[in-house]
């Protein structure tokens, strides 16, 4: 704490990461005991308050996220990523869950805080995410080793264009289910809806719109008010919660929902996620994973609904959403009526938006010792 002041000044960079804005830190700049980090990160957004409004957070999920990044303990990776996801409306700090949005601007964060160095035209970080153990390959853009942020890259639901960050998942199956197929089946049903429980880095729960009596094409704000969908919804989840391995998640982020129907700009399948229990403005970046993977697998309740995608070596699919597309490229191995998916590419764009310090109160933490 510097000297005098009666609050504590944080260094914190906040950053749009693909679709997501968030806090990113130092891992040590923030309290090493997790119920203070926790306090202190609470602290930051500004929850609980639907507003948030006394911290940085804006009232959203999808700009209520926190990555803590440090040197990799890990010899296959370069940085250690661990995600929060700060709850807006309880005094809740999540874990449980990766986010790949916040992961685009890992690697430039790190870059710009000297945990890599910049090589002179690319450079590739490997990033180790802490929340579920998988190695994701970031490919920042370093012109004269330094990073890049303007660019010709555009992705859906952010405005404008920016520099192309390319990411790489391998070994996403099953990153928190254990199982990329979690209830060991293609199709379970509950509460007399046909599911697909799938988890290729964000465990997910599918279900075709229709089933549900709705078209699939909603706005978000239509969805995000309709209540008697959303408590079908948040039913069907409560009960698949034990079937993926991850038990009552009355108190978790995951599985997130989707709902699915037939593609109508050109892509492969229309989605409206639920993460869980606000409809997402676009889509994640592994739940767009775990979707597009669910839509190449025959069985699963995208048969019907998704556009052909058969092939082999690499595919893109398409995936729709509220604001837009989100292309994911799948290598796919093993037999073409059982398809294995053996990584996924995607594009994301990251910018900091502004670098300095960030304050809470001296009785929420001191600072460190
Ligand atoms: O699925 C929202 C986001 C995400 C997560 C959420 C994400 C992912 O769009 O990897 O990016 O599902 O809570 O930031």
């Amino acid at each position: 704490m510097a000297a005098g002041s009666i609050q504590t000044r944080i260094p914190c960079m906040m950053m749009r990461g693909g679709t997501s804005k968030g806090a990113y830190f130092l891992a040590s700049d923030l309290p090493a005991d997790p119920a203070t980090r926790d306090r202190v990160l609470l602290a930051v957004m500004g929850s609980p308050d639907p507003r948030q409004i006394d911290g940085i957070g804006g009232a959203d999920p999808l700009t209520s996220k926190v990555a803590i990044v440090s040197r990799s303990t890990r010899t296959d990776a370069d940085v250690d990523y661990l995600f929060a996801q700060v709850v807006v409306n309880e005094a809740r700090v999540d874990y449980g869950q990766n986010c790949g949005n916040i992961l685009a601007g890992v690697g430039p964060f790190a870059i710009e805080r000297g945990l890599v160095d910049a090589r002179q035209d690319s450079t590739q970080v490997a990033i180790h995410m802490v929340n579920t153990g998988q190695i994701a390959v970031a490919s920042v853009s370093t012109p004269g080793g330094r990073v890049m942020y303007e660019g010709e890259a555009r992705i859906d639901g952010v405005p404008g264009t920016a520099a192309a960050i390319p990411l790489e998942f391998r070994d996403t199956a099953g990153s928190t289910c254990g199982a990329l197929l979690p209830t060991g089946r293609l199709t379970d049903t509950v509460d007399g809806v046909d599911v697909t429980c799938i988890d290729n880095g964000m465990p997910l729960v599918l279900i075709r719109a229709r089933d549900l009596d709705r078209t699939g094409y909603e706005t978000r704000e239509q969805l995000d008010a309709d209540d008697e969908l959303k408590a079908r919804i948040e039913a069907i989840r409560l009960a698949v919660g034990p079937m993926m391995n991850l038990g009552d998640v009355g108190q978790r982020t995951v599985p997130k929902m989707c709902l699915v129907t037939e593609p109508r700009n050109g892509g492969t399948i229309c989605t409206r996620s639920f993460i869980p229990h606000r409809c997402h403005a676009s889509i994640g970046v592994l739940g767009a994973v775990s979707v597009a993977t669910a839509a190449v697998l025959p069985g699963t309740v995208c048969d019907g609904v998704a556009s052909d995608n058969a092939g082999d070596g690499r595919i893109r699919v398409s995936v729709e959403h509220p604001t837009g597309e989100f292309t994911v490229e799948l290598t796919l191995g093993g037999d073409p009526e059982r398809p294995e998916v053996l990584s996924a590419a995607l594009l994301r764009t990251a910018r900091w938006l502004f670098d300095g310090v960030v304050g809470v109160a001296a009785s929420t933490w001191q600072g460190p010792a």
